[in-house]
């Protein structure tokens, strides 16, 4: 069994829009009010996972979620036609779209009973992710159904919050060898909520059956979540044996660093000095919100957005490490633009699971001309944009099931519909 990395990305849904939902995240609240343009959001997710497919990675799907949702809404006693617009805006969220907080995915090389284990994240923290794991689950229970191979498990109860994979990194010599599993969780953050609570990542790390010596929970540090890095994956990011970090990550950083060092003699760590990038800029610019991947060739590679090259002394510490003798030997650049105005890069896009592909439902899996297929069905049923005054246009809402229903009938995902 070869166990490999796939990056299941979420393709965004075609109400993508700009409600301004999510306190602490600052893209998302600045951009607050605009005009949103779902077609390109998605078109330019495609063209990530293109880009990714041609260096070698293999790549999985997680499709959008029913839009506006109107179960949650029946759960509430309302209906979109009734319902006051900001409930509504929770309602319309395109927001499963940032894969990297579906779930915590623990590989099987790492677990007990030799499953790989997902834990569907709860997203309690903020009301218009609240209702994201019902549609999650169904989907991880489709793709990851084999139960010799996986373990899905529901939600940690509330009041625990949750975020998943974006609060967990994981370091191994290979993605098919068993690592050590860091859990970062926040206890404060200034004006902003911790979204990850340490109850919430032991428990996930007792249900994937982790060995407790090869697993470690670090506190976010205060001053970041403040900054703005509302989950762990906005001023951190790991692979292989490789940790890539701002200076100011972690609460407790020469301890962390201790106990992984002992872990795991030959981490590398490659820490941005604040010096050089300040948390502000590391937050505009999403540095750390890359993917950090190991190439087909073992090389390993960062796939930043753009806006990492137009921070300059982003761009310039980059180059720098490209030219120094470190573990990052390759730079490469993805337009994610729509998805970063409400604070998603390329790494929230993506939740990676290292498996054996063939024990995965191939329907979650794709290829270009897969991708070029959905890219098509995008451009004929994605709305090409959205002001704030259309999410209450019912028109908007009729428009966006039907361009949903249609994409997961030619996925072959009717079920979900
Ligand atoms: O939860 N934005 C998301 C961005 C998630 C990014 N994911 C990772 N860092 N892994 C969030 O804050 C904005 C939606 C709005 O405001 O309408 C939003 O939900």
């Amino acid at each position: 069994m070869a166990i490999i990395e796939i990056n299941f990305d979420g393709i965004v849904g075609p109400t993508h829009n700009y409600a301004g939902l999510s306190l602490g995240n600052l893209a998302a609240t600045a951009n607050a009010g605009r005009t949103s343009h779902p077609r390109a959001a998605a078109l330019q997710g495609i063209a990530k996972m293109r880009a990714n497919l041609a260096l070698g990675l293999p790549q999985g799907i997680l499709p959008p979620h029913r839009r506006p949702d109107r179960a949650w809404l029946a759960s509430l006693g309302t209906t979109a036609e009734d319902a006051d617009p900001g409930l509504l805006a929770n309602a319309l969220s395109a927001s499963p779209m940032w894969a990297a907080n579906a779930a915590t995915v623990s590989p099987a090389p790492d677990t007990a009973d030799g499953r790989c284990h997902l834990t569907v994240a709860n997203l309690v923290t903020m009301p218009h992710r609240s209702h994201e794991w019902q549609g999650t689950l169904a989907q991880l229970r489709l793709a990851f159904a084999d139960a010799a191979h996986f373990a899905v498990h529901g939600p940690v109860p509330p009041p625990f919050g949750d975020e998943g994979a974006a609060n967990h990194m994981r370091l191994a010599p290979s993605h098919g060898s068993p690592g050590v599993e860091i859990f970062v969780y926040g206890e404060k953050g200034g004006p902003f909520p911790a979204r990850q609570h340490i109850e919430a990542s032991r428990a996930v790390a007792r249900l994937h059956g982790l060995d407790p010596s090869r697993t470690l929970f670090a506190a976010q540090s205060e001053e970041a979540i403040a900054a703005g890095a509302f989950h762990n994956d906005v001023v951190a990011v790991a692979d292989g044996r490789v940790l890539f970090a701002h200076e100011q990550a972690f609460a407790d950083k020469d301890r962390f660093y201790a106990d992984l060092r002992r872990l795991m003699p030959d981490v590398e760590i490659v820490e941005v000095p604040a010096a050089r990038v300040s948390l502000a800029d590391a937050i505009r610019s999403y540095l750390f919100n890359a993917q950090l991947v190991t190439l087909p060739t073992g090389e390993s590679a960062l796939i930043l957005p753009t806006e990492a090259r137009d921070t300059p002394a982003v761009w310039a510490w980059l180059n720098d490490m490209v030219a120094g003798n470190g573990p990052i030997r390759r730079l490469e650049l993805v337009d994610v633009r729509e998805s970063m105005s409400n604070g998603g890069g390329p790494a929230c896009l993506r939740l990676r699971v290292a498996a054996d592909p063939a024990t995965i439902d191939p329907r979650f899996l794709v290829d270009p001309a897969r991708l070029d297929a959905i890219a098509a069905l995008v451009e004929r049923h994605w709305p090409e944009a959205i002001a704030p005054q259309d999410l209450i246009s019912p028109d908007l809402w009729v428009q966006a099931e039907a361009a949903r229903a249609a994409l997961l009938d030619f996925l072959g995902l009717s079920e979900l519909i």
